[in-house]
């Protein structure tokens, strides 16, 4: 059987219209953006696209397949949402993604998880973006939707507009059993004062493929860097499951923050070095 294989680049959408588009959207589109689903392999319990941002769409052959996430993309670890229509419902169609930097002279793989069907056509992608797009340096990040159809397979590349925030939320760090983590923390780059929950997500790197790691303590402390002070009140973040992890942290007032972080196993510290988020407090 001869397979055919072709290759089809969408230029994602312009951030700054978004807005626009998604206005656009609701009045014309409505049914497409509603769709609720339940994510069964993880602790979030629905997917809605219709609180997402689009950021690239594409329409071949009776296909429609189109990629969401939940806010604007930067270097850290982000959860992308494909979603796969097709007209002709008979055909079964098996996708599969991967993710590419590409910087002109050359490009190379990015660490991601395997896809996850969602059912009703909705697939997760969770990747760690290590680096964000270098302006004039290549296209950046490329999305590669690879679809395979009985005969043949379709390639589909968006690129992705990849931020660089002024604080890193993923880190990359070896443990002293010789694995490689990025641990994410998932604080926003500013927070408000006082008390709160803080999460993150742990994934273990195995040349470009990322997978949970549940089996650790992640143990924190903040400090006040130009008051030279902590704080009480925190808790270290315990998994949840998924290789996310919860704990909770206390800003006891406004200001630059740093967040130290240890990874621990049985009272051990197996991070062989400390971690560290900054975040604005405000
Ligand atoms: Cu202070």
């Amino acid at each position: 059987m001869k397979t055919i294989t072709r290759s089809i680049t969408v230029a994602a959408k312009h951030l700054y219209l978004i807005p626009l588009v998604l206005s656009m959207y609701s009045c014309n589109h409505t049914t497409k953006q509603t769709i609720a689903i339940t994510d069964m392999s993880s602790s979030d319990s629905t997917v809605d696209l219709s609180h997402m941002i689009q950021l690239a769409d594409t329409l071949y052959d009776s296909k429609k397949i189109s990629l969401w996430t939940s806010d604007r993309l930067s270097n850290k670890f982000e959860s992308l949402y494909l979603k796969y229509e097709n007209d002709k419902t008979n055909s079964a169609a098996s996708l599969d993604y991967q993710i590419v930097m590409d910087m002109g002279m050359m490009s190379h793989p990015g660490p991601s998880y395997p896809l996850v069907n969602l059912g009703n056509g909705v697939y997760r992608a969770d990747v760690v973006f290590n680096m964000a797009n270098i302006k004039d340096m290549g296209k950046g990040w490329l999305f590669k939707t690879i679809v395979k159809e009985e005969d043949k397979t379709d390639t589909l590349i968006f690129s992705l507009p990849v931020h660089q925030d002024s604080f890193t939320r993923t880190l990359l760090t070896k443990t002293k059993r010789n694995d490689q983590l990025f641990v994410s923390c998932l604080l926003p780059q500013e927070v408000k004062v006082g008390k709160q929950t803080i999460a993150f997500v742990l994934s273990k790197k195995d040349k470009e493929i990322l997978s949970n790691v549940d089996d650790y303590t992640v143990a924190i402390e903040p400090f006040m860097p130009a008051m030279k002070h902590g704080s009480s009140e925190n808790e270290h973040a315990k998994s949840i499951g998924n290789g996310k992890y919860s704990g909770m942290i206390h800003f006891s007032m406004p200001g630059e923050w740093i967040v130290k972080v240890k990874l621990m196993k049985d009272k051990e510290t197996l991070s062989e070095d400390t971690l560290i988020y900054t975040v604005k407090v405000k």
